[in-house]
């Protein structure tokens, strides 16, 4: 009998069984049916508690949450628009320079320090437009992984410049910003460093995700002030900022997914790095053992989400080639042989430092055998080598 109540227990039939039993007069098997109820009810009892009080957990826990979010949404949207504060550093930073850039043609008086990693495509960016206007400047080489050198500034990543200014050391963060800040400088260095970079503010914004990001806005535009260059029209400069923009928003993307196409590749990348880059001379064995064993797999893993993050094609050689073959045609629609007409402008500029940051990679080969790139690109390294923009400085 306990057998059989015991086995009701388990089942749903209970109720209909016990009916039955009732109605067969059966007394003891009632007695273990009322038995099995008993537990039944104190159990229900149990389970509308546990869930009470889960419930209550639940609704406690979600409304801490969807105040905290409320709360950060509100902080961010009080905070969306607002300006980043700039500090000038009093004193330089106590980091000895890897290597000084001297230009022999430099009249400028500038002092500056580039805080780089040496193929990181906006610091060759950077290099490119100070060496083809002739600037010497100082290098510090930034370790990627440990960053010690660039520790005292909380914009975590470079390029950095830092300019000498009245009272002390202007940090200049994002290579297109500073790239329009010197340019606005050379066009007219009557403006002064300090003054200019009152044009470019970082704004807080948030981007198409919601995330909070800072933006400096005007980044892509020189402050002519009183006059344009007589030499460029309303058109061109239209024409340099929209290469620019492209320059950054797609054609950068392309080189990470075929860098570190394959983990093979990925090292071998990282091997030329620590060649071009002087990582023996700079850092330690130990150091740099992590930078190209952490680096090479890292970014061979990051590649193949940055190709689908920005939609390249499974060939990923193809897309470098297409956005290649794209700025050739641009130039050519301008008539050549620069972008900017006899001479480079600044979209040459850009476009040539983010190539130089895969200047003898496989990619970089092949790219050079497959698109007619080779014409522009030596054209380009001739006249940044030889600092030929240096004249266009007035000072
Ligand atoms: N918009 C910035 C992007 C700079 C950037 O993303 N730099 C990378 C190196 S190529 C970086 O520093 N990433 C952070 C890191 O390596 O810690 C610019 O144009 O300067």
């Amino acid at each position: 009998m306990a057998v059989i109540c015991k086995l009701l227990k388990f089942t749903n039939r209970c109720e209909s069984l016990k009916k039955s039993v009732l109605f067969n007069g059966n007394s003891s098997l009632r007695r273990y049916c009322t038995f099995v109820q008993e537990p039944r009810s104190k159990r229900f009892k149990g389970i509308v508690k546990f869930s009470l009080v889960g419930a209550a957990l639940g609704t406690a826990v979600g409304v801490i949450y969807s105040t905290q979010k409320i709360n950060k949404a509100r902080d961010n949207l009080a905070l969306e628009g607002t300006q980043v504060e700039r500090k000038i550093l009093l004193e330089k930073p106590p980091i000895s320079a890897s290597r000084s850039i001297i230009s022999p043609v430099d009249s400028t008086n500038l002092d500056l320090t580039l805080y780089q990693y040496q193929s990181c495509p906006f610091c060759c960016k950077v290099r490119a437009l100070l060496d083809y206007y002739g600037v010497s400047y100082d290098i510090v080489e930034v370790n990627p992984v440990f960053r010690t050198e660039a520790k005292w500034s909380s914009y975590k990543k470079v390029p950095i410049l830092l300019a000498k200014v009245n009272g002390g050391y202007q940090p200049l963060n994002d290579s297109s910003m500073i790239i329009s800040l010197l340019a606005s400088y050379f066009y007219d260095s009557t403006n002064k460093i300090e003054e200019l970079i009152k044009f470019y503010p970082s704004i807080a914004l948030h981007d198409d995700k919601g995330k909070f990001q800072n933006e400096i806005v005007n980044k892509y535009f020189l402050m002519y002030q009183n006059s344009i260059p007589k030499e460029m029209t309303m058109n061109d400069i239209v024409e340099e900022r929209k290469w620019r923009k492209w320059a950054d928003d797609v054609l950068v993307h392309t080189l990470s997914p075929n860098a570190y196409r394959t983990l093979d590749e990925s090292y071998r990348s990282f091997e030329k790095f620590s060649k071009v880059g002087n990582w023996e001379e700079y850092f330690p064995f130990w150091q740099r053992w992590v930078m190209i064993n952490v680096g090479a797999v890292a970014m061979w893993w990051l590649g193949d989400r940055l190709r689908r993050k920005y939609q390249l094609k499974e060939d990923v050689r193809q897309s470098l080639y297409d956005e290649v073959t794209y700025w050739l045609r641009g130039i050519k629609a301008r008539g050549g042989p620069f972008m900017g007409g006899q001479n480079p402008d600044l979209s040459d500029l850009s476009v040539y430092g983010i190539l130089n940051s895969i200047e003898g990679l496989e990619a970089f080969n092949d790219t050079l055998a497959n698109t007619k790139l080779s014409t522009w690109y030596y054209a380009m390294k001739e006249k940044v080598e030889s600092h030929s923009g240096n004249h266009l400085i007035n000072s």
